[in-house]
């Protein structure tokens, strides 16, 4: 038991997430390790929602709500932090969800595949769809069901080892990323690079989703035009720089 008043709580309920998903059996065990190095981050940007956080959010909401096919993909990670959220975005702004995993198992699909499902979601990305791969992935990432990865013109990642940003945004794709390392390959290499914890960045998505679902689409280009992936990367590595 986590005493409430201990001086890390929030930090410390986030583990013991992640370690009931593992115990579960659908978060990798090298998911661990991608937490802590998200924790070690998290904590040099002191744990708040940066200010670039907050305009890659609206460029990020701008793009999903103008997209034709947007798709959030997810792993055992965002699964284990923010399942519950991930449902509320997708419904907020009608986007699918498709299950892609590093390291893929039928069990863990399967695990994941039903935690949606006794939410009411149906999720893409199992074997009972039909799974095409991308050219150029050679892990099992490259996997994408023909309604959803495979066609979508805009991807929303979070949590990704480097190996499927860059050849998503070379095929053609949008990549929207969530990465607490604003020098990680999957971030440098996205469209639009949202540095902040996924616990904060997708709750901060539908609220701001609720927001510009309003706006017409040519406010939503201009928020689109007037940010800079690159320029944003850089200060958000600043104000880790800065503490
Ligand atoms: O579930 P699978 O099989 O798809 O495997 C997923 C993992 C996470 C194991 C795999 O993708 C992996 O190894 O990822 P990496 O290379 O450790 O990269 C994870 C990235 O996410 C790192 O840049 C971390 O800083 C970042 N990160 C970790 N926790 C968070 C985070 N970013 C946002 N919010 C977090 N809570």
């Amino acid at each position: 038991m986590i005493p409430k008043n201990h001086p890390r709580y929030e930090s410390l309920i986030l583990r013991e997430k992640i370690k009931k998903a593992f115990c579960e059996g659908y978060l990798a065990d090298s998911g661990l390790i991608a937490h802590g190095r998200g924790e070690a981050f998290d904590y040099l940007i002191g744990e708040k929602t940066i200010a670039t956080a907050c305009e890659s959010i609206k460029a990020a909401v701008a793009a999903l709500i103008l997209a034709k096919n947007p798709v959030i993909s997810v792993n055992g990670n965002s699964v284990a932090l923010v399942m519950d959220d991930i449902v509320s975005l997708s419904k907020v702004l009608n986007v699918k969800i498709e299950i892609n995993l590093f390291y893929r198992t039928n069990e863990r699909v399967k695990i994941i595949k039903n935690l949606f499902k006794r939410r009411g979601v149906c999720v893409l990305g199992s074997d009972e769809d039909e799974l095409l791969f991308i050219d150029g992935i050679e892990s099992p990432r490259s996997t994408a069901s023909k309604e959803g990865i495979y066609s979508a013109d805009l991807v929303l990642v979070s949590l990704e080892d480097g190996d499927r940003t860059e050849i998503l945004v070379n095929s053609g794709k949008k990549v929207i990323a969530i990465d607490l390392n604003p020098l990680s390959r999957t971030a440098q290499m996205a469209n639009i690079t949202i540095v902040d914890n996924i616990i904060r960045a997708i709750p901060l998505m539908i609220k701001i989703a609720n927001e510009l679902k309003e706006k017409d689409e040519k406010s939503l280009k201009k928020i689109i035009a007037n940010f800079s992936n690159e320029k944003n990367l850089k200060e958000s590595l600043e104000s880790i720089e800065l503490k």
